[in-house]
């Protein structure tokens, strides 16, 4: 069996599974199983390759980097043009920008570059179209603005999901553990917390998963089971983000007030 038949074998597994307290440590598993054939499969592809499968080539300039991620139409290049000198292609169709166009921003003596990108749809992450490459850029920004359309304000999971799934963690920080292999004893966990997500057991099972069966573990915050697997996988970028809300120009006070009720996270208004 290849990689992608096991990953689907272990999700058809995982929506098999009814979720509960009795199989959340099952499903945890499973998880970290996940998360590691995943990269696996990433490595491949890159031996394959020869190279990382990095995003576009764009060179760096000015004090810090912000990359707009949204689905295609939502005005991505319209903003970069107002608030750059960069003149970006703008077109009621989608898909109407193809590849990064970058601008600079002065804002209180910084310079800010700012960077452009195509639309990307749910599955960007899985390599349709450029999808990956688009989301790459958003790895090493300092900032990450996720662009919503006032008409479809509940897109920004598909955005979040999409980063997570190549390792892009929003607004989080690397948890705080530490973890050294060593050549016996088995696992010695440290805890300077409590652990109230993950039990010990559970802890030390995702260790085996990944080939570990002694090391010194320390232990400094209240983890859950996917940031264990996060730091052990290494290769997650952890970056800040915004959300906007914008052509709100199309709809009255009365409409935005009801929609900032229904949307989880705190948007600008553009
Ligand atoms: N009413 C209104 N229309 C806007 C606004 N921003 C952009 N538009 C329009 O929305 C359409 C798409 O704008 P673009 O800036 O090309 O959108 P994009 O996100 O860059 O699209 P892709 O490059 O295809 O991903 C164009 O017709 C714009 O004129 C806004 O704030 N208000
Ligand atoms: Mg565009």
């Amino acid at each position: 069996m290849g990689i992608p038949e096991k990953i689907k074998a272990i999700q058809d597994e995982m929506a098999k599974t009814q979720i509960n307290k009795a199989t959340n440590h099952h499903i945890g598993l499973l998880k970290a199983k996940i998360a590691k054939l995943k990269r696996e499969q990433e490595d491949k592809e890159i031996q394959k390759k020869g190279v990382k499968t990095d995003g576009f080539d764009v060179r760096r300039a000015g004090d810090a980097t912000v990359v707009f991620i949204g689905l295609p139409s939502v005005g991505k290049s319209t903003l970069l043009n107002k608030l750059t000198d960069a003149k970006s292609a703008v077109a009621a169709y989608q898909f109407t920008t193809l590849t990064v166009v970058p601008g600079m921003m002065e804002y209180r003596g910084a310079k800010i570059q700012v960077l452009d990108l195509p639309g990307i749809i749910k599955g960007a992450s899985s390599g349709k179209g450029l999808g990956k490459r688009i989301l790459s850029v958003a790895r090493s920004a300092d900032l990450v603005l996720l662009m919503l359309d006032v008409f479809q304000p509940f897109h920004e999971d598909v955005l979040v999901n999409e980063l997570g799934n190549i390792g892009i963690r929003l607004n989080r920080l690397p948890p705080n553990i530490t973890i050294e292999k060593s050549s016996m004893g088995g696992i010695a966990i440290a805890q300077q917390v409590k652990l109230t997500k993950i039990s010990e057991q559970h802890l030390k099972d995702i260790l085996h998963i990944y080939g570990m069966v002694s090391a010194r573990v320390v232990i400094r915050e209240d983890i859950t089971s996917e940031q264990l697997a996060d730091h052990i996988a290494g290769n997650i970028s952890y970056s800040k983000s915004l959300t906007v809300l914008n052509k709100i120009d199309l709809v009255n006070r009365e409409f935005l007030e009801d929609l900032k009720t229904k949307i989880k996270s705190e948007v600008i208004e553009v």
